[in-house]
């Protein structure tokens, strides 16, 4: 055991179920904060199947509930805190751009504050996202690139990105952020693109369904993998000095040439089975994006480790073994 406790909100999602199973590897007693559902059965799915559900701690708590998270953080006292948790989804953040702005933008304010007040000794991570440099200003993104963000969901990630910087100069907390582009894995929500794509196809290829319908296939993204991403948010908390990194694998690719790699994955054919539909467009779309990760591979010794190709074909199994064996995720 390292002896070291962290607290991760957000860790029945994507990332942080896989920052939860790299924390246990390095010895730490994780504790987890969960927002009740009346849907228990689903809560925890993803820990489950990396199984390690009954590893972690879990304590009631929501990212609106201040008194909550004070109280969270003083009977946890961790060394270091994780905030993964968010409205995520960039197209359902202009339906509800109230509750994206609440849960996204001041519930980062609300877990500062639980640390500075409760625990100000606790290093600090903060959730960005690439998707605050939107309307790109530079083709090649770095930490010093201008942002433009282009949904309610990048403009509330870029105030919490503001207020752990304004923390960290303040009260002097070792807060940092990790401005990470898209990262994906087969614990990905149905609702991305990439998941979408995966599921469709190995349903296509099962004979479950025959058309897949998409929106852009033009918009082009810098793709990672999750596993390799949770990798960087610590080694972030184990720098003497906070700071902000770009994490990203520096190719980028568009959503058609994702779904090309899937259906190839499988000897079909996209252009048999995919439609474009317009229910999935954006108000306001990212065109492309792409990183430079150079501050993180020199000061952090972290790379990309998975390619796209490789990522492709795990998501593509992983949907095609769930299907043929009823296990849902
Ligand atoms: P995700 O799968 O959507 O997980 C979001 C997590 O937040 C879930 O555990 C969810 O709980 C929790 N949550 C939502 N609202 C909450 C609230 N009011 N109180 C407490 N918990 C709440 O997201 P992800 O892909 O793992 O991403 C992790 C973080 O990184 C997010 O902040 C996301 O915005 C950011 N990010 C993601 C990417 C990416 O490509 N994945 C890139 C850059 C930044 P439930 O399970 O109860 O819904
Ligand atoms: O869209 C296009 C869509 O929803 C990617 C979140 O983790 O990464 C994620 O945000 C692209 C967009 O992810 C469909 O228009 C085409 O251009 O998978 P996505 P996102 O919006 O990039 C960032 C970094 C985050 O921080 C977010 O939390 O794909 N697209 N057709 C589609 N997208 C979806 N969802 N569904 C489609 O049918």
């Amino acid at each position: 055991m390292s002896g070291k406790r962290a607290l991760i909100t957000g860790i029945t999602g994507q990332d942080g179920a896989y920052l939860a199973q790299f924390l246990l590897g390095q010895g730490y007693e994780v504790h987890g904060l969960l927002r009740r559902s009346a849907s228990a059965d689903v809560i925890g799915a993803r820990l489950k199947w990396l199984k390690i559900d009954g590893r972690i701690i879990l304590h009631d708590g929501n990212l609106t509930d201040l008194s909550g998270l004070i109280r969270v953080m003083k009977d946890v006292q961790p060394q270091e805190v994780y905030n993964l948790a968010a409205q995520s989804f960039v197209k359902s953040s202009w339906q509800q751009p109230l509750l994206t702005g609440t849960v996204t933008g001041l519930g980062a304010v609300n877990i500062l504050e639980a640390v500075r007040l409760a625990n100000p000794e606790a290093r600090f991570y903060q959730a960005s996202s690439s998707e605050m440099f939107g309307l790109i200003q530079e083709p090649i993104q770095s930490e010093k690139t201008p942002f433009y963000p282009r949904s309610p969901y990048a403009a509330a990630k870029l105030y919490a990105h503001w207020m752990t910087v304004n923390y960290r100069e303040s009260f002097d907390m070792h807060a940092s952020n990790g401005i990470l582009f898209n990262h994906e894995s087969p614990l990905r929500g149905i609702e991305f693109v990439t998941r979408k794509i995966t599921d469709g196809v190995a349903r296509i290829k099962l004979g479950l369904q025959e058309k897949l319908s998409l929106g852009n296939l033009d918009a082009k993204r810098d793709w990672g993998h999750a596993r390799d991403y949770v990798k960087a948010m610590w080694l972030m908390l184990q720098q003497e000095v906070p700071d902000d990194y770009v994490i990203a694998t520096g190719r980028t690719a568009s959503v058609r040439e994702f779904c090309q790699f899937a259906f190839n994955h499988v000897g079909l054919n996209m252009e048999d089975h995919v439609v474009v539909d317009e229910r999935f467009l954006r108000p306001a779309e990212v065109d492309i994006l792409l990183g430079n990760a150079e501050k993180a591979k020199a000061k952090l010794g972290w790379a990309a480790e998975t390619t796209l190709e490789e990522l492709v074909a795990e998501m593509v199994e992983a949907d095609l073994q769930r299907l043929t064996s009823q296990e849902h995720l």
